[in-house]
């Protein structure tokens, strides 16, 4: 059964991958299956109809038969489960995997999602430049933490994993802060990431959307 996802009709990163659809394309690209897209535009994610499938109301979502699911961890971790390629099979290894995908999500995104937060939507309050600077510092203590824990390795626990997939897709976020820079081995981590063929068709397919040539 081909599944079917939920993504930005017209995605404010304008194509460049930052928004949660990138993850769960890549994951499903990296398993070889199949998918189709719904976009939706921003008042459509808040109708009835679709918070039925997401009850926040947000992308991305993913529905395979009777199967709703929302939370990108959540259904990249579906898709590893359900497909070879994204979980090792010695099963401690598979819970290391799946340890780094929470702590991408629940340990590593917060600050940069705080960041995000700052930079557009309390830019003009007057305690904004106080703020920065503090969150800056929050986001260099888990990248300092990150690349000691790398150190010379390609992947984040032997392999390539979801919880790769996962952190890679995550710190993309900074790339334009030039934050990650700073941490010359997770910079090159996630340029393994992005040098993937699977990487790279998910990326297409997004950048498709806002260029008006998805098929
Ligand atoms: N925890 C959920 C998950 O992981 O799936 C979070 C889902 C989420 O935040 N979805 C966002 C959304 O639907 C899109 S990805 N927002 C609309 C809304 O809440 O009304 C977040 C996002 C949006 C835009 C950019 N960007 O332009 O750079 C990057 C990331």
């Amino acid at each position: 059964m081909i599944p079917t996802i939920t993504a930005f009709e017209s995605s404010p990163d304008r194509g460049r991958g930052l928004a949660r659809d990138m993850r769960v394309r890549w994951a499903l690209e990296e398993v070889g299956q199949p998918y189709t897209v719904r976009l939706l535009s921003f008042s459509a994610m808040k109708e009835t109809a679709h918070r039925a499938l997401h009850p926040f109301g947000q992308i991305p979502t993913y529905e395979e038969g009777d199967l709703a699911l929302f939370e990108s961890g959540a259904i990249v971790l579906h898709i590893a489960e359900r497909h070879a390629g994204l979980l090792p099979e010695d099963a401690n290894a598979r819970a290391r995997a799946i340890t780094w995908m929470f702590a991408s999500l629940n340990t590593v995104e917060p600050p940069i999602l705080e960041l995000q937060t700052a930079k557009f939507l309390e830019s003009d309050k007057p305690w904004s430049e106080q703020r920065l600077p503090l969150i800056k510092d929050r986001i260099r203590a888990r990248l300092g933490e990150l690349s000691d824990r790398l150190g010379e390795a390609d992947w984040l626990d032997g392999a390539f994993s979801a919880g790769d997939l996962m952190m890679a897709g995550v710190l993309l976020r900074l790339k334009a802060s030039g934050m990650l820079d700073e941490y010359p081995n997770l910079a090159a981590y996630v340029a393994r990431g992005e040098a993937r063929p699977a990487f790279k068709r998910a990326f297409a397919a997004q950048l498709a959307v806002f260029t008006g040539k998805a098929q």
